[in-house]
């Protein structure tokens, strides 16, 4: 029986490659210097594509007349056109819940960073400023007795508030609902959560209806003792007005691990010493990213195999 072809759309980890050779005829979009033709030939055979941070545009889509999955690299798949593959009922899959602690460590990791100013304590030392100048300056104080708000209080969010309840912080979060099963309170409005809040940490999707939520006036609310971090998406805040607001000591600090364009990073925020920056590493261990790795080969094998998906997006749900 022949093998169903399927598409890797960009760099993607041996574990993930050599998995898919073992089961499909795979070709690799970066291997093909005139990918247009190369897709107007293989293209009319390929039924999945196996993507991560480079995604799936609805030019690809539209390339592939036979495509009924595309697996994503990753909980969030804002880079995927889904409303293309919806329309042409085609499947979308990402990787949820392998990654949630290794991403929450790093959020817990960011606060802890930032508030006790770690990385510069760190800077000082190596700089030789300890020998010379003395102590490094005494910092603000721990999380405890903080009020931590988060903004997207899902499958990573609920990690981070098990930590930062640890850690004696009150949780607060916000969303577009309420949620009835969990302890913690609800605001229905973002600068109002950031005005209520010590920290303010963002766990929610990229894509349209987050982008730039995060702006001038939610980090005005979240005020001069305030810190910001974001192991989500870098889209979700204007990094303009966050550079201003960390210049001008509007807030205290931020720790960023996502950006809006990466990997570049604004030069202003790269200038301000009270912004700790991470290069997007929050799910990045290796047993961490093959767990991920080995839900994109599930999805296409499960679907190849049984025509189920095992985790589909709610914008192209599985129908029997
Ligand atoms: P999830 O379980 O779907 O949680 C997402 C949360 O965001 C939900 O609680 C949802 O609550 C909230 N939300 C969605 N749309 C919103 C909106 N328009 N306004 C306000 N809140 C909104 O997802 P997850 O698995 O926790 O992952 C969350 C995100 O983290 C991913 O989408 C991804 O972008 C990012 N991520 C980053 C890394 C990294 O390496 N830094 C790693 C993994 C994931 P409501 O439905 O009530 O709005
Ligand atoms: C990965 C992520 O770094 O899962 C996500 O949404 O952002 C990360 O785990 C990314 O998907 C790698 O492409």
């Amino acid at each position: 029986m022949s093998r169903p072809e399927v598409l890797i759309a960009g760099p993607m980890l041996p574990y993930v490659v050599d998995g898919l050779e073992s089961r499909f005829t795979v070709h690799k979009i970066w291997e093909h210097d005139d990918r247009d033709a190369f897709l107007a030939d293989a293209g009319k055979r390929i039924r999945g594509v196996a993507c991560s941070y480079t995604g799936v545009d609805m030019a690809l889509i539209n390339q592939l007349p036979k495509l009924e999955i595309i697996s994503n690299f990753g909980v969030g798949y804002d880079a995927v056109d889904t409303k293309a593959a919806a329309a042409r009922g085609i499947i979308v899959t990402h990787t949820p819940g392998v990654l949630d602690d290794e991403v929450a460590d790093t959020g817990l990791a960011l606060m802890l960073m930032c508030v006790r100013e770690l990385p510069a304590a760190e800077r000082y030392l190596r700089a030789g400023r300890w020998v010379k100048e003395g102590p490094y300056p005494l910092t603000r104080g721990s999380l405890k007795g903080r009020t931590l708000g988060i903004l997207g209080l899902g499958r990573i969010g609920k990690q981070v508030a098990k930590r930062a309840e640890a850690c004696g912080m009150s949780i607060v979060y916000h969303g577009r609902s309420e949620q009835a099963d969990v302890p913690y309170r609800y605001f229905a409005s973002l600068t109002e959560m950031a005005k209520a809040c010590d920290v303010l940490i963002s766990v929610a999707p990229g894509g349209a209806a987050t982008h730039h939520i995060i702006n001038a006036a939610v980090l005005s609310a979240l005020g001069p003792g305030g810190y910001f971090v974001n192991i989500g998406r870098g889209s979700v805040v204007d990094e303009a007005a966050l550079a201003e607001a960390l210049d001008r000591r509007v807030i205290a600090g931020a720790g960023l691990d996502v950006y809006e364009f990466e990997p570049k990073v604004p030069a202003a925020l790269m200038a301000c010493d009270n912004a700790v920056l991470l290069p997007h590493v929050a799910s990045a261990s290796i047993p961490t990213r093959n767990a991920m790795g080995q839900l994109v080969i599930d999805n296409l094998v499960s679907w190849f195999d049984t025509g189920h998906p095992v985790t589909p997006v709610p914008e192209t749900p599985f129908k029997a």
